[in-house]
């Protein structure tokens, strides 16, 4: 086996986001980009040699030379062995679990999640650790550093391992253990969920349809619930994973999501809908005629996750990213367990789950898991949704309807101002940051301020601090207002303005952005968004 040692430089800007890093897929082409950030992976984790690591991702255009490159690296920097899905696919949970159940150093994933793919889109390498969680941000900051030191790299010269199906090969001195990338999951579902309940519930005529996207999911949804679970072939729509996602943005929401959503939304529409993201580790739920949104999905689910075998002891605790709706809380004092406030980043949830704090974890980003694997997991949340409809044996309508009338109704939206000119968005931030300490006592759109701060979190766990995750402005009423810059995007900046309002008393019908009107004029009187991104409106509204 011949190494050859290539000299590098650092190259700016390797900086981990929200979720790995992410950057235009032509930027992941050039010369020695992706090299110096698996390098410095390798380097920011102390090392990888004799170690086991997980190597799959969503498919995505480049995905496929990515996946020879790292095999190489990995085989000269003394990787013993890779573990790595067949096509070079794994599902963020998938590959989480596969960490977990092999019991490997970590994992590399190779996904911009529910960015499109393709040359002109996005492309994205993270790191998963030893838990199966993504990398904290202590290990994201070593490899940061890493990149910015870094002066050479090492790779094989070979020809490319056969990664078509599963089998064992070797890359030099490196075991290359192909698996296949849904049995160990799917084995996985079905010690959580009761496969027979959900037989009998789609074997009695209920219909679901599930819209793969394009993306990784397909195969997983088909295993699952058309081989497994009997649903008729067709229940999983664009259940071929494709390089560009079909040219469409895997993003499971009601705006990317359009076609699930006319099809839930029409009169024969079928019972049950969802959806999953480039990666599958979001979700969408629909019933027939109602979208459920993330924030009240992580609420009922906390409400009804012991109706499935995999949680019939109870929930040791919750959690939710800040911006995420508060509607999980009251389902939580209710039950009388503890629920946490993370910043958003699944990776803030890590420590939490293995404390044993908390069993259960979602986001506004229309993300949910629990504590069998380390990241969240779109088919997941879709099983148990199924297993609280087949125990309960109410629509998905009634049951958010019942949810509403024993909790109240905490109203979402989220504004999304994507590409702004990065100085004015930040401008925005630090101009509103400088308000603040003032806030409290004002009145605004006929509301008082009750609270006005930017996000600190305080890891009860490991002690440590993560600062400036976003501001949030409380309202008397049960209102709130979030603001916040994201982490994933790849141009220029996008705003998140996060809207939330409380309704105590029914009736809960209507449109979110009608009931939130008073939050979304509050939020432009205190921020100045229209001016700030020259936009008149949201680019995307969730
Ligand atoms: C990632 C993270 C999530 C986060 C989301 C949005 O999701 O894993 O924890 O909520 O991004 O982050 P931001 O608001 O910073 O764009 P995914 O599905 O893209 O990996």
């Amino acid at each position: 086996m011949r190494i050859e040692t290539v000299p590098t430089t650092p190259i700016a800007g390797q900086k981990p986001g929200t979720s790995g890093l992410r950057k235009k897929t032509r930027v992941f082409m050039k010369r020695h980009y992706l090299e110096n950030f698996v390098a410095s992976i390798f380097a920011g984790i102390g090392g990888v040699r004799g170690r086991t690591l997980v190597l799959g991702g969503d498919g995505r255009y480049f995905a496929k030379e990515a996946a020879q490159v790292i095999l190489r690296m990995m085989a000269a920097h003394g990787v013993a062995r890779a573990i790595v899905g067949a096509g070079g696919l794994l599902s963020t949970p998938a590959a989480s679990n596969l960490i977990r159940q092999r019991a490997a150093d970590g994992g590399i994933i190779l996904s911009a999640s529910h960015n499109p793919g393709g040359p002109d889109a996005d492309f994205g390498v993270k790191f998963n650790a030893a838990n199966g969680g993504p990398a904290p941000e202590s290990v994201t900051d070593a490899i940061f550093a890493a990149t910015r030191e870094i002066e050479e790299y090492r790779i094989v010269v070979a020809e490319d391992a056969d990664l078509s199906a599963p089998g064992e090969h070797r890359l030099g001195d490196m075991v290359v253990e192909v698996v296949d990338p849904v049995a160990d999951y799917a084995d996985l579902m079905e010690t959580l969920f009761d496969f027979d309940a959900l037989r009998a519930l789609i074997g009695g005529g209920f219909r679901v349809r599930f819209d793969a996207m394009h993306a990784v999911t397909g195969p997983y949804a088909r295993e699952i619930l058309e081989n497994r679970l009997g649903a008729p072939e067709g229940t999983v729509v664009n259940g071929t994973p494709r390089e560009d996602f079909g040219g469409g943005h895997p993003d499971p929401n009601p705006v990317w999501a359009r076609e699930l959503m006319d099809t839930m939304l029409a009169e024969d529409a079928p019972d049950f809908g969802a959806a999953s993201d480039g990666d599958g580790d979001r979700n969408m739920i629909l019933g027939r005629g109602v979208y459920v949104g993330p924030s009240d999905s992580l609420a009922v689910l906390t409400a009804n996750a012991h109706l499935a075998p995999g949680y019939a002891d109870g929930l040791a605790g919750a959690a939710r990213s800040m911006p995420t709706s508060r509607a999980v809380d009251r389902v939580a004092a209710a039950k009388g367990i503890d629920c946490y406030e993370t910043p958003t980043g699944w990776k803030f949830f890590g420590n939490l789950l293995d404390a044993g704090r908390v069993t259960i974890c979602g986001e506004e980003s229309a993300g949910t898991g629990s504590d069998h694997v380390r990241e969240k997991d779109g088919l997941w949340a879709v099983l148990l949704w199924l297993n609280v409809l087949a125990v309960r044996e109410r629509s998905v309508a009634e049951i958010m309807e019942e949810h509403w009338a024993r909790y109240g109704r905490n109203w979402y939206s989220r504004h999304d101002y994507e590409g702004v000119d990065a100085e004015s968005a930040e401008g925005l931030m630090r101009a509103l940051r400088a308000r603040l300490p003032d806030l409290p006592g004002e009145t605004v759109a006929g509301r008082t301020v009750e609270a006005a701060d930017e996000f600190s979190y305080h890891d009860p766990v490991d002690g440590s601090t993560s600062s400036g995750q976003g501001i949030r402005i409380v309202l008397g009423g049960g209102g709130r207002i979030v603001l916040r810059l994201s982490g994933t995007g790849t141009e220029g900046a996008t705003l998140r303005v996060y809207l939330e309002d409380l309704q105590e008393e029914g009736p809960f019908g209507g449109d979110p952005q009608d009931a939130l009107a008073g939050m979304i004029a509050a939020a432009e009187g205190l921020a100045g968004i229209r001016e700030a991104t020259g936009r008149d409106a949201p680019d995307v509204a969730t």
